[in-house]
């Protein structure tokens, strides 16, 4: 076991589970026509019932009694159609039911499409794998399921802790590395439909015509798994490729470049998904350096891609010094997109981080969402761990995007949750992105836990009012163990993870306070970098007086971007959550807490609480040891350990930094930071991984 098979193990099953499981797959009946999408299926159920059973059922078309069937509508007789509500299923989803076909009894695989049998594959193997109920039936919510990779041509990867990018670019289009298969496989377990394949600070040789044949074969492997390949473009491209004096988003030869560019990628990859733009944000070039806007970008190269009906994914993380110049990088993008709802090309979706600031270990939900109902908003979460601890941090993710998805914007009647707004989304297209924690490294995910991440941002894609509990067992069962106590036990662990992680980093809404460029361990004391909006200090602003971002009307104001009722409520400390509470407001010291404790008080034990949960965590891996296979506890004991540490320098860091401004003593019984602020200030991370 060495993680390379992540949650599609197929492990052998217990002899009771495993004698029921055969009563339901004697055989392997495909009614559905062969097609590479069928084949596919075949094969994963094949090879999902030979590891769990010990052995593969014989496959055919003859139905007969305990045969597992996948049909399609087109193949089944009214009346056992007629009995399955396949009109639910869309044209992605799929329905498991037990029924009688052509006087057998028999397990049904249907759907109205080969992808739908596909993911139905998937779902009953997964239902099997994890003791769950066979039957069921399900359709995606969201249209556009994508992967971001940050993957540079060089194989670099930008914030990537798992290995060099999979993609090996140098190879590519002569070499098919056999990986890429096991890649499709994986996401398309999911539901995942698209994947980007390069970083959004992009590069113009990205569409040469030797880079789209690599990525042509790339979507020749994915095609049959249902998964689209799409390219983040600079937007300087064709100006950069000398093959326009410009790259004004209204120059008619601009637009023609783009038109032909499109046409070429076209002719090469015929179901291409599209583009994915980061334009006018930190650096990179776009349509505000011609003094045009978001719209006019967004809309030329949607004109360039509606004739193949390719979609544009245009990047909110806006807050270039070209942007609108406000007092509050959270306030940027919502200035800047808002005014622009309804003007974007039905093609066009915008796509929105989950927080205003980056990926930090907590942030309240984006303002824009809810805020642009003419405009269909694209969630971005991030898998890959750049601010949460990169792959040695153990942080299963499945809470931080439930919280995102499951919060009231307070817009609409009823008030609409995030994921009310991604499905609800005017016009065809909705989706989610997350920017993928995928590598080279043998396990994908850099460890063994983080893999868990991307599986939790698939199964949210496709329904966004999951669980994450439920998502974290199902995963666990597959992952390591069937077994209830043990899959309880690695649940549990990971349900506190995430919350641990905040705890020993940024409690109570601080945000923003990590080291400069690589993001790794504490820094809150930075204070001299070029923009004062990069600079750890600007975000927590703490004082004599007391901490926190005045975001109400004696500060920034931010609290005006949400609805109505939420600015209301977020007003005043006393009725914002206490968790964002110093996103929100600037307060004293001795403030008093729910829990009756001073702030500072307060602030000090969640430190204490994260380093303590951190430590719980190593220890109840350490009582798995007998439960699970050797190399894989070493390896995740090896960065538990060092989780601990990890945990134990922030709060000693943040702890020493906050007192020597605050002067205040530290509460009884609470241990001093193990050394003097002077020592973490000089602390240096060379090399940490991530920068690209
Ligand atoms: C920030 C990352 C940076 C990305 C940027 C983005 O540090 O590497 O380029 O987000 O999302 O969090 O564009």
């Amino acid at each position: 076991e060495d993680g390379y098979a992540l949650w599609l193990r197929y492990a052998p099953l217990p002899g009771a589970a495993r004698a029921q499981l055969q009563a339901q797959a004697r055989t392997v009946v495909r009614l559905a026509p062969a097609s590479p999408t069928t084949d596919a299926a075949m094969a994963e159920l094949q090879r999902g019932l030979a590891g769990m059973l010990g052995k593969a059922p014989a496959t055919g078309n003859t139905v007969a009694d305990g045969a597992l069937v996948l049909a399609r509508a087109a193949d089944l007789p009214d009346t056992v159609r007629s009995s399955l509500a396949l009109a639910d299923a869309g044209t992605e989803g799929y329905v498991l039911r037990r029924t009688r076909l052509q006087g057998k009894n028999v397990f049904l695989i249907a759907a109205n499409s080969d992808i739908g049998l596909l993911y139905g594959s998937f779902a009953w193997l997964r239902a099997a794998a994890s003791g769950a109920p066979l039957e069921s039936a399900s359709a995606p919510a969201l249209k556009l399921r994508v992967l971001n990779h940050w993957d540079n041509p060089d194989r670099t990867v930008e914030r990537g802790y798992a290995g060099q990018s999979i993609w090996d670019w140098w190879a590519l289009p002569d070499i098919v590395d056999a990986r890429y298969l096991d890649y499709a496989r994986a996401n398309a377990s999911l539901g995942i439909n698209g994947t980007v394949l390069n970083n959004v600070n992009a590069k113009a040789e990205m569409l040469s015509p030797a880079f789209i044949a690599k990525a042509a074969a790339l979507a020749g492997v994915f095609r049959p798994y249902g998964i689209r390949v799409y390219l983040s473009v600079r937007f300087s491209t064709p100006l950069e490729l000398k093959e326009t004096a410009t790259a004004d988003p209204l120059d008619p030869q601009v637009r023609a470049w783009w038109q032909r560019e499109a046409d070429e990628i076209y002719r090469a990859i015929p179901d291409f998904g599209g583009f994915l733009v980061k334009a006018n944000s930190e650096g990179q070039p776009g349509p505000q350096d011609y003094h045009r806007t978001h719209v006019d970008g967004a809309n030329m190269l949607a004109a360039a891609l509606a004739p193949h009906n390719g979609a544009v994914m245009w990047r909110a993380f806006v807050y270039a010094p070209g942007g609108t110049k406000t007092d509050d990088r959270a306030k940027q993008a919502y200035d800047e997109f808002k005014p622009f709802d309804g003007r974007f090309a039905p093609n066009v979706l915008v796509q929105v981080k989950n927080g205003a600031i980056d990926f930090q270990p907590r942030e309240p939900f984006h303002p824009l969402f809810g805020a642009m109902p003419r405009t269909p908003l694209m969630m971005e979460f991030q898998i890959t761990k750049e601010y949460l601890g990169f792959s040695t941090d153990m942080a299963y993710l499945g809470p931080l995007f439930q919280e995102t998805l499951a919060a009231n914007t307070h817009h609409g009647s009823p008030p609409l949750s995030v994921a009310d707004v991604l499905q609800q989304a005017p016009g065809k297209l909705t989706g989610m992105a997350g920017v993928a924690n995928i590598g080279s490294d043998r396990n994908w995910s850099g460890s063994h836990f983080d893999q868990a991440n991307w599986y939790a941002f698939g199964r949210l894609a496709w329904n966004p009012r999951g669980d994450a509990r439920a998502i974290a067992d199902e995963w666990a069962a597959q992952t390591f163990s069937r077994d209830t106590a043990v899959r309880g036990a690695v649940t549990g662990m990971m349900m506190v993870s995430r919350e641990a992680v905040v705890n020993y980093m940024t409690p109570l809404g601080l945000h923003h306070m990590m080291g400069t460029g690589h993001h790794h361990g504490p820094a809150p004391w930075v204070d001299n970098l070029e923009r004062p909006d990069w600079n750890p200090v600007y975000y927590h602003r703490t004082a004599r007086d007391g901490i926190g971002f005045d975001r109400t009307a004696t500060g920034s104001n931010a609290i005006a971007q949400y609805a109505p009722a939420l600015a209301a409520q977020l007003a005043d400390p006393r009725t914002t959550p206490e968790q964002v509470l110093l996103w929100f407001h600037h307060l004293p010291w001795d403030y008093r807490m729910a829990s009756g404790r001073t702030l500072w008080q307060e602030l000090i034990s969640h430190y204490d609480r994260g380093v303590r949960q951190a430590r719980d965590m190593q220890a109840q891996w350490a009582a798995l040891a007998p439960a699970i296979d050797a190399r894989r506890h070493a390896e995740t004991a090896a960065r538990l350990q060092r989780q601990a540490a990890n945990a134990q320098l922030w709060r000693d860091a943040c702890i020493a930094y906050f007192q020597s401004v605050s002067g205040l003593p530290l509460p009884a019984g609470v241990a001093p930071p193990a050394h003097d602020l002077d020592h973490y200030r000089k602390l240096r991370f060379p090399y940490a991984p991530g920068n690209g």
